[in-house]
Protein backbone atom coordinates (compact mmCIF):
# COMPACT_ATOMS: atom_id res chain seq x y z
CA UNK A 1 0.00 0.00 0.00
CA UNK A 2 1.55 3.49 -0.76
CA UNK A 3 1.96 5.88 1.78
CA UNK A 4 -0.05 8.96 0.32
CA UNK A 5 -2.86 11.58 1.17
CA UNK A 6 -5.71 10.06 -1.02
CA UNK A 7 -4.82 12.04 -3.75
CA UNK A 8 -3.32 15.45 -4.38
CA UNK A 9 -5.94 17.05 -6.01
CA UNK A 10 -7.38 16.58 -1.99
CA UNK A 11 -4.70 18.42 -0.08
CA UNK A 12 -5.13 21.35 1.85
CA UNK A 13 -1.80 22.98 0.03
CA UNK A 14 -2.26 21.59 -3.58
CA UNK A 15 -3.76 23.75 -6.67
CA UNK A 16 -7.13 22.97 -6.97
CA UNK A 17 -9.69 24.72 -6.06
CA UNK A 18 -11.19 21.78 -3.42
CA UNK A 19 -7.56 21.84 -1.83
CA UNK A 20 -7.73 25.80 -1.50
CA UNK A 21 -10.99 26.31 0.01
CA UNK A 22 -9.95 23.42 2.58
CA UNK A 23 -6.46 25.08 3.50
CA UNK A 24 -8.44 28.14 3.90
CA UNK A 25 -10.86 26.28 6.00
CA UNK A 26 -8.21 25.40 8.25
CA UNK A 27 -6.64 28.40 8.20
CA UNK A 28 -9.74 29.89 9.12
CA UNK A 29 -10.74 27.38 12.21
CA UNK A 30 -6.58 28.39 12.97
CA UNK A 31 -7.82 31.66 13.37
CA UNK A 32 -9.90 30.81 16.30
CA UNK A 33 -7.56 28.77 18.45
CA UNK A 34 -5.73 30.18 21.55
CA UNK A 35 -2.95 31.88 20.65
CA UNK A 36 0.15 33.11 21.90
CA UNK A 37 2.66 35.12 20.30
CA UNK A 38 3.12 32.85 16.42
CA UNK A 39 2.13 29.80 18.35
CA UNK A 40 -1.68 28.07 17.84
CA UNK A 41 -2.91 25.63 20.72
CA UNK A 42 -4.70 22.77 19.31
CA UNK A 43 -5.38 19.73 21.19
CA UNK A 44 -4.02 20.49 24.09
CA UNK A 45 -0.13 21.53 22.04
CA UNK A 46 1.21 24.84 20.34
CA UNK A 47 2.57 25.11 16.77
CA UNK A 48 3.27 27.73 14.52
CA UNK A 49 0.61 27.67 11.89
CA UNK A 50 2.06 26.42 8.72
CA UNK A 51 2.63 22.90 10.83
CA UNK A 52 -0.96 23.12 12.30
CA UNK A 53 -2.39 23.50 9.09
CA UNK A 54 -0.29 20.26 7.81
CA UNK A 55 -0.91 18.46 11.14
CA UNK A 56 -5.02 19.24 10.31
CA UNK A 57 -4.55 17.91 6.82
CA UNK A 58 -2.14 14.63 8.16
CA UNK A 59 -5.45 14.23 10.83
CA UNK A 60 -7.86 14.44 7.68
CA UNK A 61 -6.21 12.66 4.45
CA UNK A 62 -2.78 10.90 5.60
CA UNK A 63 -2.69 6.80 4.62
CA UNK A 64 0.54 5.56 5.95
CA UNK A 65 2.49 2.49 3.81
CA UNK A 66 1.92 -0.67 5.67
CA UNK A 67 5.91 -0.37 5.87
CA UNK A 68 6.47 3.61 6.99
CA UNK A 69 8.38 3.71 10.02
CA UNK A 70 7.56 7.03 11.73
CA UNK A 71 10.80 8.88 13.26
CA UNK A 72 8.83 11.41 16.30
CA UNK A 73 10.27 13.93 18.25
CA UNK A 74 9.73 16.95 20.00
CA UNK A 75 11.97 19.81 17.87
CA UNK A 76 15.58 20.10 18.93
CA UNK A 77 15.54 16.76 19.97
CA UNK A 78 18.40 14.91 18.18
CA UNK A 79 16.05 14.51 14.95
CA UNK A 80 18.68 15.02 12.45
CA UNK A 81 21.04 12.45 13.88
CA UNK A 82 18.55 9.66 13.86
CA UNK A 83 17.17 10.48 10.70
CA UNK A 84 20.36 10.03 9.55
CA UNK A 85 20.80 6.87 11.31
CA UNK A 86 17.82 5.54 10.54
CA UNK A 87 18.34 6.36 6.63
CA UNK A 88 21.65 5.18 6.50
CA UNK A 89 20.55 1.91 8.08
CA UNK A 90 18.06 1.00 6.28
CA UNK A 91 19.73 2.08 2.60
CA UNK A 92 23.14 0.96 3.36
CA UNK A 93 23.06 -2.19 0.68
CA UNK A 94 23.31 1.05 -1.57
CA UNK A 95 25.61 3.00 1.05
CA UNK A 96 28.63 0.20 -0.38
CA UNK A 97 30.75 0.45 -2.71
CA UNK A 98 31.53 3.26 -4.69
CA UNK A 99 27.86 4.45 -4.82
CA UNK A 100 27.70 7.65 -2.81
CA UNK A 101 25.30 7.98 -0.28
CA UNK A 102 22.34 10.21 -0.15
CA UNK A 103 23.45 11.40 3.12
CA UNK A 104 26.40 12.87 1.22
CA UNK A 105 24.66 15.47 -0.79
CA UNK A 106 21.28 15.88 1.00
CA UNK A 107 20.89 17.33 4.46
CA UNK A 108 19.28 14.34 6.63
CA UNK A 109 15.77 16.34 6.38
CA UNK A 110 15.69 15.74 2.92
CA UNK A 111 16.08 12.39 3.10
CA UNK A 112 13.01 11.66 5.64
CA UNK A 113 10.46 14.15 4.60
CA UNK A 114 8.49 15.62 7.40
CA UNK A 115 4.57 14.20 7.65
CA UNK A 116 3.18 17.69 8.50
CA UNK A 117 5.52 19.73 6.07
CA UNK A 118 7.01 17.81 3.71
CA UNK A 119 4.04 15.15 2.85
CA UNK A 120 1.14 18.16 3.08
CA UNK A 121 2.85 20.15 0.64
CA UNK A 122 3.84 17.64 -1.88
CA UNK A 123 2.99 13.86 -0.82
CA UNK A 124 3.99 12.62 -3.97
CA UNK A 125 7.80 14.06 -3.76
CA UNK A 126 8.72 10.56 -1.80
CA UNK A 127 11.37 7.72 -2.56
CA UNK A 128 9.00 5.31 -2.06
CA UNK A 129 12.00 2.43 -1.30
CA UNK A 130 13.04 4.53 1.92
CA UNK A 131 10.09 3.32 4.45
CA UNK A 132 10.87 6.40 6.47
CA UNK A 133 8.17 9.62 7.53
CA UNK A 134 9.42 12.09 10.41
CA UNK A 135 6.75 13.97 12.84
CA UNK A 136 7.11 16.52 15.66
CA UNK A 137 3.31 15.99 16.15
CA UNK A 138 2.88 14.88 19.78
CA UNK A 139 1.53 11.33 19.97
CA UNK A 140 -2.21 11.85 20.83
CA UNK A 141 -2.45 13.86 17.83
CA UNK A 142 -0.99 11.61 15.41
CA UNK A 143 -3.61 10.56 12.40
CA UNK A 144 -5.83 8.03 13.76
CA UNK A 145 -4.84 5.94 10.08
CA UNK A 146 -1.06 5.87 11.83
CA UNK A 147 -2.03 4.71 15.23
CA UNK A 148 -4.11 2.12 13.79
CA UNK A 149 -1.65 0.31 11.60
CA UNK A 150 0.97 -1.76 12.08
CA UNK A 151 3.51 0.80 11.85
CA UNK A 152 6.53 0.96 13.93
CA UNK A 153 7.78 4.51 15.63
CA UNK A 154 10.69 5.64 17.14
CA UNK A 155 11.01 8.42 19.69
CA UNK A 156 13.94 10.16 20.59
CA UNK A 157 13.98 13.51 23.66
CA UNK A 158 16.40 15.31 25.42
CA UNK A 159 16.75 16.65 28.65
CA UNK A 160 14.36 19.87 28.51
CA UNK A 161 17.38 22.24 29.50
CA UNK A 162 19.30 21.55 26.36
CA UNK A 163 16.19 20.92 24.03
CA UNK A 164 14.89 24.20 24.83
CA UNK A 165 18.27 26.01 24.28
CA UNK A 166 18.43 24.38 21.03
CA UNK A 167 15.08 25.37 19.91
CA UNK A 168 15.88 29.08 21.40
CA UNK A 169 18.86 29.30 18.94
CA UNK A 170 17.16 27.86 15.73
CA UNK A 171 14.14 29.94 16.33
CA UNK A 172 16.29 32.77 16.87
CA UNK A 173 18.05 32.42 13.89
CA UNK A 174 15.47 31.81 11.27
CA UNK A 175 13.67 34.86 13.06
CA UNK A 176 17.02 37.44 12.31
CA UNK A 177 17.27 36.15 8.65
CA UNK A 178 13.56 37.22 8.24
CA UNK A 179 14.47 40.13 9.63
CA UNK A 180 12.16 39.50 12.77
CA UNK A 181 13.15 40.27 16.00
CA UNK A 182 13.57 36.96 18.20
CA UNK A 183 11.89 36.61 21.24
CA UNK A 184 14.72 37.34 24.19
CA UNK A 185 15.95 33.79 25.87
CA UNK A 186 14.52 34.73 29.18
CA UNK A 187 11.06 35.19 27.42
CA UNK A 188 11.09 32.26 25.48
CA UNK A 189 12.11 30.62 28.40
CA UNK A 190 8.96 31.78 30.72
CA UNK A 191 6.82 30.42 27.75
CA UNK A 192 8.39 27.08 27.57
CA UNK A 193 8.19 26.80 31.18
CA UNK A 194 4.65 27.35 30.86
CA UNK A 195 4.33 24.68 28.39
CA UNK A 196 4.33 26.97 25.59
CA UNK A 197 6.82 26.12 22.82
CA UNK A 198 7.31 24.32 19.47
CA UNK A 199 5.32 21.25 19.70
CA UNK A 200 4.97 21.86 23.49
CA UNK A 201 4.31 21.38 26.65
CA UNK A 202 7.69 19.54 26.10
CA UNK A 203 6.45 16.87 29.33
CA UNK A 204 3.39 16.30 27.49
CA UNK A 205 5.25 15.72 24.62
CA UNK A 206 7.56 13.25 25.71
CA UNK A 207 5.44 11.24 28.06
CA UNK A 208 2.30 10.57 25.35
CA UNK A 209 5.11 8.92 23.67
CA UNK A 210 6.49 7.62 26.99
CA UNK A 211 3.43 5.90 27.68
CA UNK A 212 2.58 4.76 24.59
CA UNK A 213 5.95 2.91 24.44
CA UNK A 214 5.26 1.08 27.91
CA UNK A 215 1.72 -0.16 25.99
CA UNK A 216 3.06 -0.90 23.33
CA UNK A 217 6.94 -1.88 23.40
CA UNK A 218 7.36 -3.79 20.18
CA UNK A 219 5.51 -0.72 18.10
CA UNK A 220 7.54 2.27 19.86
CA UNK A 221 11.08 2.40 20.75
CA UNK A 222 11.73 5.45 22.81
CA UNK A 223 15.10 6.89 23.03
CA UNK A 224 17.13 9.52 24.60
CA UNK A 225 19.94 11.80 22.93
CA UNK A 226 22.21 11.40 25.88
CA UNK A 227 22.03 7.71 25.95
CA UNK A 228 22.42 7.67 22.45
CA UNK A 229 25.46 9.47 22.93
CA UNK A 230 26.84 7.36 25.62
CA UNK A 231 26.84 3.89 23.48
CA UNK A 232 26.11 4.73 19.63
CA UNK A 233 26.95 1.63 18.95
CA UNK A 234 24.44 -0.64 20.63
CA UNK A 235 21.86 2.21 19.66
CA UNK A 236 22.45 1.52 16.20
CA UNK A 237 21.87 -2.13 16.30
CA UNK A 238 18.95 -1.69 18.36
CA UNK A 239 17.61 0.84 15.77
CA UNK A 240 18.58 -2.08 12.89
CA UNK A 241 16.83 -4.98 15.08
CA UNK A 242 13.47 -2.87 15.34
CA UNK A 243 13.63 -1.85 12.11
CA UNK A 244 13.82 -5.27 11.21
CA UNK A 245 17.07 -4.92 9.39
CA UNK A 246 19.42 -6.34 11.42
CA UNK A 247 23.31 -6.16 10.67
CA UNK A 248 24.70 -9.86 10.31
CA UNK A 249 27.92 -11.01 11.48
CA UNK A 250 29.51 -10.76 7.92
CA UNK A 251 28.46 -6.45 8.38
CA UNK A 252 29.71 -6.41 12.21
CA UNK A 253 32.60 -7.80 11.12
CA UNK A 254 33.29 -6.05 8.22
CA UNK A 255 33.01 -2.54 10.48
CA UNK A 256 29.12 -1.89 8.96
CA UNK A 257 27.81 -0.05 12.55
CA UNK A 258 31.01 1.88 12.48
CA UNK A 259 30.90 3.13 9.38
CA UNK A 260 27.10 4.14 10.06
CA UNK A 261 28.40 6.05 13.27
CA UNK A 262 31.49 7.72 11.71
CA UNK A 263 28.87 9.27 8.55
CA UNK A 264 25.75 10.15 10.79
CA UNK A 265 28.14 11.92 13.65
CA UNK A 266 28.04 15.72 13.81
CA UNK A 267 31.27 16.04 12.92
CA UNK A 268 31.16 14.37 9.84
CA UNK A 269 27.75 15.47 8.73
CA UNK A 270 28.36 19.32 9.55
CA UNK A 271 31.32 19.78 7.92
CA UNK A 272 30.05 18.49 4.28
CA UNK A 273 29.52 21.03 1.65
CA UNK A 274 26.11 20.06 1.48
CA UNK A 275 25.40 20.78 5.07
CA UNK A 276 27.65 23.67 5.27
CA UNK A 277 26.53 25.74 2.71
CA UNK A 278 23.11 24.20 1.33
CA UNK A 279 19.65 25.00 1.63
CA UNK A 280 16.95 22.85 2.79
CA UNK A 281 13.48 23.51 1.05
CA UNK A 282 15.02 25.50 -1.09
CA UNK A 283 12.39 26.50 -3.40
CA UNK A 284 9.90 27.02 -0.49
CA UNK A 285 8.89 30.24 1.31
CA UNK A 286 10.33 28.35 4.30
CA UNK A 287 13.35 28.21 3.01
CA UNK A 288 16.47 27.58 5.51
CA UNK A 289 20.36 26.50 5.44
CA UNK A 290 21.18 23.44 6.27
CA UNK A 291 23.75 24.50 9.05
CA UNK A 292 21.23 25.77 10.95
CA UNK A 293 20.14 21.91 11.67
CA UNK A 294 24.06 21.36 13.48
CA UNK A 295 24.76 24.14 16.35
CA UNK A 296 27.26 21.90 18.63
CA UNK A 297 26.02 18.69 18.98
CA UNK A 298 26.96 18.39 22.88
CA UNK A 299 25.30 17.32 26.00
CA UNK A 300 24.93 19.98 28.40
CA UNK A 301 25.38 23.33 26.30
CA UNK A 302 22.28 24.64 28.55
CA UNK A 303 24.65 25.45 31.12
CA UNK A 304 26.35 28.38 28.72
CA UNK A 305 23.43 30.04 27.76
CA UNK A 306 20.71 29.60 30.87
CA UNK A 307 21.66 30.50 34.79
CA UNK A 308 21.76 27.71 37.51
CA UNK A 309 18.87 28.95 38.88
CA UNK A 310 16.89 28.75 35.02
CA UNK A 311 18.52 25.31 35.08
CA UNK A 312 17.34 24.07 38.81
CA UNK A 313 13.67 25.51 37.48
CA UNK A 314 13.31 23.43 34.30
CA UNK A 315 14.59 20.64 36.32
CA UNK A 316 11.71 20.76 39.01
CA UNK A 317 9.53 21.01 36.78
CA UNK A 318 10.41 18.20 34.29
CA UNK A 319 10.97 16.35 37.96
CA UNK A 320 7.06 17.06 38.80
CA UNK A 321 5.79 16.82 35.42
CA UNK A 322 7.11 13.01 35.26
CA UNK A 323 6.15 12.39 38.27
CA UNK A 324 5.00 8.02 38.61
CA UNK A 325 5.43 8.04 34.86
CA UNK A 326 8.69 5.64 35.40
CA UNK A 327 10.65 8.04 33.70
CA UNK A 328 13.59 9.63 34.21
CA UNK A 329 15.24 11.89 31.78
CA UNK A 330 19.67 11.98 31.64
CA UNK A 331 20.37 15.36 32.74
P1 LIG B 1 15.01 19.53 14.36
O1 LIG B 1 13.92 19.39 15.36
O2 LIG B 1 15.04 20.88 13.69
O3 LIG B 1 15.05 18.40 13.39
P2 LIG B 1 17.03 18.23 15.86
O4 LIG B 1 17.89 17.53 14.91
O5 LIG B 1 16.02 17.43 16.60
O6 LIG B 1 16.37 19.50 15.19
O7 LIG B 1 17.95 18.90 16.97
C1 LIG B 1 19.04 19.67 16.62
C2 LIG B 1 20.13 19.34 17.63
O8 LIG B 1 20.78 18.13 17.24
C3 LIG B 1 21.18 20.43 17.61
O9 LIG B 1 21.64 20.47 18.96
P3 LIG B 1 22.34 21.77 19.58
O10 LIG B 1 21.54 22.96 19.20
O11 LIG B 1 22.34 21.52 21.06
O12 LIG B 1 23.71 21.77 19.02
C4 LIG B 1 22.20 19.85 16.65
O13 LIG B 1 23.48 20.41 16.80
C5 LIG B 1 22.17 18.39 17.03
N1 LIG B 1 22.65 17.52 15.98
C6 LIG B 1 22.48 17.64 14.64
N2 LIG B 1 23.08 16.64 13.98
C7 LIG B 1 23.65 15.86 14.93
C8 LIG B 1 24.44 14.67 14.85
N3 LIG B 1 24.75 14.11 13.70
N4 LIG B 1 24.86 14.13 16.01
C9 LIG B 1 24.56 14.71 17.20
N5 LIG B 1 23.83 15.83 17.33
C10 LIG B 1 23.38 16.40 16.20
Amino acid sequence: MESSFPSTQNLGFCESAEGKNEAKSYKEMISTFPRVQRWSCYEGFWYFPMFLEGLMSAQDHFIPQSTDIFITSCPKTGTTWLKALTFAICTRSRLSGSSASSLLTKVPHDCVPLLEYDFAQNPMKRDRAVPLVSTHVPYSSLPKSVVSSCCKLIYICRDAKDAFVSLWHFIADLQRSKNIEPLSLEEAFELFCSGISSYGPYWDHVLGYWRASLEFPEKILFLTYEEMKKDTASHVKKLAEFMGCSFTLEEEEEGEVQKIISLCSFEKLSNLEVNKNGKHRADTSFAMKNSVFFRKGEIGDWANNLTAEMGARLDYIMEQKLKGSGLKLPR
